[in-house]
């Protein structure tokens, strides 16, 4: 609670002050350190983070590790690839070395500050120096996506699929593309990074940025619509991600920390590349599946490396979970000190068997909600600081001040559930969607004015811990009560046959809606009638007759976004039995569809 507590007395350009005296900066801000509108009624929307400094992340988290910090010889990632054996490691002077090298190579190629530069790459060490490469001449990076070569024994063939989008891009000017690993050629278009490099100098000087210059552009589909390009900029960003590691995980630097994310995703953004560099971390980074070649694969690796950090997903947990604790207690996992969660409300069972089965209930779990938005952590336990309780993300971060709306706009106090909303910016909240300020200003800031709003429903407890239910567009309302699929899922998975449960609605002709789940079961168990009364009957006891699940459909598979989030979008419209499915584009397999389809429950 103290926790809380602070966050509202609390200083911002003191706090942050303090910590911008650690970062390198070319010449020192001018104006407020933190100036904004949160209100379309007062006019435009903007937040401005230390205007008028300069700097360059790139230097920032490479050259002063290297030369300041004497950090040139520790290792900054141990790369692990998808055959166990695939092993190598990068220093920061080798991984500064062949920044520069890199950024020397896009600026041959006429890349200049401010240019947007595309990258479609697998999980690998280039794909982290192709970033940073970037950031060190001023260009601003949009990762697309990145689904590696070979993900467990399948190969996936990124060359076909950039290709076929280059057909479509190749009139609006992009002229050039690099490849790092053997694919088939055009040598109009193709150049192989090896043979670049090789030429390239390894001395680069940084472009230095303005405070609120473009860092980069990162695309987020959103549960509707088109994909928004949520637009970061450099030093509020460098600072919170910084801050938020160091803090969120407890950072020391002996650590190992491990983050199980894409580098495509926000989370592998912020917490593989910039915020574990910054602080001189060294990291695994890894490009295989938890699954290949067996279950015990992450337990394998968190040995071998003697990782005291972890960070991954609850669709992880709830995949691992399937198999029991026996893959897990295979290896030691001594070395481990905290565990993290990011991505989707955990419910509590995953959470229990993380913290008791992974972590033996010695690691303090950090269940850190935040968004592509907010750029970092925004409410999360410290870990040993909070005292957690299983499936909250607890409390805000320092500076960050959360509200919960009622339908009508208005604040409520103590317990409640309802919107959550942010009254005031922290320096990594996004700027703007890229290209388009209003629908910036439409999307988060329209419907509440004076809030950003989230877009999550969330519940504050009697001690004033904040629960996530949920997106608010997941709601369901049946016979006019609003219910969370996180509380339903929740219920559906403490039941010791459910690996895991994905709950949407099915319109009623008397309810309105009526709850529709589906279910995968843990490895062995079978689907059946008893277990479907089972089913039932565990939702009913757990919440109330009126959130008994009128159809139980057993799914082997769910559809999930490369980021590992269930796509109930597309479950509803199964469930509905509707073929148009909209943009699919983010779902990582989509061969799981048909399956469901073909299993639909039928009835009224
Ligand atoms: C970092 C990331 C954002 C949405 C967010 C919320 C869900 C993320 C969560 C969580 C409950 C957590 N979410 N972390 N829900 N507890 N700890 O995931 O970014 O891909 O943009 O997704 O993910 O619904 O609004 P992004």
């Amino acid at each position: 609670m103290r926790v809380a507590q602070l966050s509202h007395c609390f200083l911002i350009p003191e706090f942050w002050g303090d910590i911008a005296k650690d970062f390198y900066w070319k010449s020192k801000h001018t104006g407020q350190f933190l100036d904004y509108n949160f209100d379309v009624k007062k006019g435009e929307i903007y937040i401005k983070c230390m205007e008028g400094a300069t700097t360059n992340i790139c230097y920032n988290v490479l050259d002063r590790n290297v030369h300041e910090r004497k950090l040139g010889d520790k290792v900054a990632f141990y790369w692990e690839g998808n055959e166990p054996g695939d092993v190598m490691k990068v220093t920061y002077r080798e991984l500064l070395q062949q920044v520069c090298q890199f950024a020397n190579v896009l600026k041959s190629q006429g890349v200049k500050k401010g240019d947007r530069v595309s990258i479609y790459m697998p999980m690998v060490v280039e794909l982290v120096v192709a970033m940073l490469a970037c950031v060190r001449i001023g260009a601003v990076h949009s990762i697309v996506v990145s689904n590696g070569f070979y993900r467990g024994d399948k190969l996936i063939n990124l060359k076909v699929i950039a290709d076929d989008a280059l057909q479509k891009f190749i009139l609006c000017g992009v002229f050039t593309c690099v490849w790092f690993r053997q694919v088939p050629w055009n040598p109009e278009v193709d150049q192989c990074w090896r043979s670049l490099l090789s030429g390239a100098s390894d001395e680069c000087e940084p472009e230095w940025c303005d405070s609120e210059d473009p860092l980069f552009i990162l695309y987020t589909s959103g549960s509707t619509g088109k994909p928004k390009g949520v637009l970061h900029t450099v030093s509020g960003y460098m600072l919170y991600v910084a801050t938020t590691f160091k803090l969120v995980f407890d950072y020391q630097p002996d650590d190992v920390y491990w983050c199980t994310a894409d580098i495509g995703w926000i989370t592998g953004h912020s917490y593989i590349t910039y915020g574990p560099l910054a602080n001189g971390a060294t990291s695994v980074l890894f490009e295989g599946l938890p699954t290949y070649p067996d279950v015990s694969r992450m337990w394998e690796i968190v040995d071998k490396y003697q990782v005291t950090k972890f960070y991954t997903a609850p669709t992880a947990i709830r995949l691992l979970m399937k198999y029991g604790s026996e893959p897990v207690q295979k290896y030691n996992r001594e070395s481990l000190k905290v565990l993290g969660t990011v991505g989707e409300p955990i419910n509590p069972e995953a959470w229990q068997w993380y913290y008791s089965v992974v972590g033996e209930k010695r690691c303090p779990v950090v269940d850190t909600f935040w968004q592509t938005e907010t750029g970092g952590h925004v409410l999360t336990p410290l870990p040993a600081a909070t005292p957690m309780k299983p499936g909250s993300a607890t409390f805000p971060f320092f500076g960050v001040v959360p509200a919960i709306l009622n339908e009508s706009g208005e604040e409520l106090e103590g317990p409640c559930e309802g919107y959550l909303v942010f009254k005031q910016p922290w320096p990594g909240v996004m700027r703007t969607v890229y290209g388009n300020h209003q629908r910036f200003e439409t999307t988060y800031f329209k419907k509440f004015p004076g809030y950003y709003v989230s877009g999550d429903g969330c519940r504050r407890d009697k001690d004033g811990y904040y629960w996530i239910t949920g997106r608010m567009d997941d709601m369901l309302n049946v016979s006019g009560h609003l219910l969370s699929t996180a509380e339903v899922e929740s219920a559906l998975g403490e039941h010791a046959a459910v690996a895991e449960a994905a709950v949407v609605s099915r319109l009623h002709p008397v309810k309105g809606e009526s709850l529709y789940c589906f279910v995968t079961l843990t490895d062995g168990v079978g689907f059946n009638r008893t277990l479907e009364a089972e089913l039932k009957k565990q939702v009913r006891e757990k919440i109330g007759a009126i959130a008994t699940p009128d159809f139980i459909q057993n799914a082997p598979s769910l559809p999930k976004t490369r980021s590992g989030k269930i796509m109930r979008r597309v479950l509803r419209k199964i469930a509905r039995n509707e073929q148009d499915l909209g943009d699919l584009s983010t779902l990582a397999d989509s061969s799981v569809i048909e399956q469901l389809f073909l299993n639909r429950c039928c009835g009224a």
